[in-house]
């Protein structure tokens, strides 16, 4: 068993004795036993964040330019340990090791030294005030941030959490979630070893009312949380009981993926293909809906359908696999009941649609074609390898479908022609617009939802700002003489 509650740069067991399993995806075996954080361990975590906030301490009194330049030896220790942390990823996740490696502890390793970067240079104005005042602004931490994370890309949520908390001078407790907890505390182990002051960094792996303790203790100052927009209302409404908790909300889409008819096709079916197939389809901005021009649908059906059959499915760890297991039981069975729905409302069941062995929780890459916007797969979040291809005719037509639902994560438009792609991209509701692209999802851009999608966003300049308070400071310049 191991101890796996990381509190003031130490290792500690759950208060209740309690402790959970972490499951291997592909297998379904046991990985290992976790400590199970429940409040009593959260309420230490915030206190020792709490005491490690306090006016004087290391932390507070630390130079911004160190703070950023912790926040790159932890970067560099994940690179050093890369490909153990992507094998740990791995073997929680499911994922496949190619990604977890080339895309997922690449991608951290940026976030970080990305926010880094900031640490010395987000900084206040002096600002030409009426009267006789001096008046400057000071950007301060807002002070212990809880962070609540989901386990579709464990070790990149991670990072692009508590990176930009770090870099502004806040403190952390992190509840990561409990199908991965792995990589979240083999980080915290590299942020002691990096030098980060005991108390700034906690890390607590629990379930559910471990996050809803978090969200709930009065220390905390902020809440940042990616997950379900079904527990993404909860917190929004926890955090307004007896003290306004600053939130930003990460939460589910049921992205638009909008291809015109003067595209090329090839290139169009493997960027809708990897839209939506790409973590098993376990990512907030899959590209659910698949909108194609009518002139074009029948030839991108067939293309799309013989590609989901192509799609290598298998060991995780096997360097030509493209398609892993979903995360758990739950959301396996959650994904084969979505299917059966689109099923019995006449949506065209055109490959896949099943469980794959009878070992892990693999699904079958699977295409419904036909979909209607009233299907429920065009509706709901599925999260995962589910593609749903729909046919439109002209552009108003389609930015009214593309527009209704609650979601407004991403949305793409594949078009060469540049009058109808400035038409699109300016009438969608969506956080991040794609054009000709799809995922390119970079450490400088923000990201976040409109609608129920979420609120603030992460990353880029504008993540940096979700860390800090404004201060005015106005002072009287007694002798005002220019
Ligand atoms: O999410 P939850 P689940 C969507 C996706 C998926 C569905 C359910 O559609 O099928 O959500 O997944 C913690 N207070 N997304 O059940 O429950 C929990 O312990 C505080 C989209 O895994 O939202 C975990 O750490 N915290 C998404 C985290 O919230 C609570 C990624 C996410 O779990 C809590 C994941 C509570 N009351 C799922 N209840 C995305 N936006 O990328 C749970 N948690």
């Amino acid at each position: 068993m191991l101890v796996t509650i990381f509190i003031n740069n130490e290792w500690h067991k759950s208060k209740s004795g309690e402790t959970f399993l972490t499951i291997n995806p592909t297998t379904g075996e046991v990985i290992t036993e976790i400590q199970k954080g429940g409040k009593a361990d959260i309420d230490a975590a915030v206190d020792a964040a709490h005491d490690a906030f306090k006016l004087g301490s290391p932390w507070r009194t630390m130079d911004a330019s160190e703070r950023g330049h912790l926040l790159h030896k932890i970067a560099d220790l994940i690179e050093r340990d890369g490909s153990y942390i992507a094998s740990l990823e791995t073997l929680d996740n499911g994922k496949p090791y190619s990604e977890a490696f080339s895309s997922d502890v690449q991608f951290a390793v940026k976030s970080i030294r990305y926010m880094a970067g900031w640490a010395d240079k987000d900084h206040g104005k002096v600002i030409p005030a009426d009267g006789n005042f001096l008046c400057y602004t000071r950007h301060e931490p807002v002070g212990v941030c809880g962070q609540i994370i989901p386990w579709n890309f464990p070790l990149l949520m991670f990072a692009w959490k508590i990176a930009p908390a770090l870099a502004m001078g806040n403190t952390v407790v992190m509840k990561p979630a409990e199908q991965t907890p792995l990589t979240a505390l083999y980080i915290s182990q590299l942020t002691k070893e990096a030098g980060l002051p005991h108390g700034v960094l906690n890390v607590v792996p629990g379930l559910g009312d471990a996050g809803a303790a978090l969200v709930a203790n009065d220390k905390v100052n902020k809440i940042a949380f990616t997950g379900s927009t079904e527990v993404g209302l909860k917190i929004q409404q926890a955090s307004g009981v007896g003290r306004l908790k600053r939130t930003t909300l990460e939460l589910g889409g049921k992205s638009p993926y909008i291809i015109l008819a003067d595209v090329d096709i090839a290139q169009a079916v493997e960027a809708a293909h990897n839209a939506v197939f790409y973590n098993q389809g376990q990512v907030c901005v899959s590209g659910s809906r698949t909108f194609i021009q009518e002139s074009i649908y029948d030839e991108f059906v067939e293309r799309s359908v013989e590609r989901a059959k192509k799609r290598i499915i298998g060991n995780p760890f096997d360097l030509k696999t493209e398609h892993g297991p979903q995360i758990d039981e739950t959301q396996m069975e959650k994904i084969l009941g979505l299917i059966k729905a689109g099923e019995r409302d006449g949506a065209k069941l055109l490959t896949g649609g099943k469980r794959h062995g009878d070992k892990g929780y693999f699904v079958q890459p699977t295409v419904f074609g036909d979909v209607e916007d009233s299907h429920v797969v065009a509706r709901e979040e599925i999260f995962g390898p589910v593609q749903q291809l729909m046919k439109f005719k002209d552009l108003d037509e389609i930015i009214d479908r593309a527009n209704s639902t609650n979601y407004g994560l991403a949305a793409a438009v594949f078009s060469k022609d540049i009058d109808t792609v400035n038409y699109l991209t300016q009438a969608i509701k969506a956080g991040t617009l794609w054009v000709n692209t799809y995922n390119a999802i970079v450490a400088q851009c923000p990201f976040g939802g409109y609608k129920d999608s979420g609120h603030g966003r992460e990353m880029g300049e504008y993540g940096i700002k979700q860390y800090t308070e404004v201060k005015s400071v106005i002072t009287a310049v007694h002798q005002k003489n220019s």
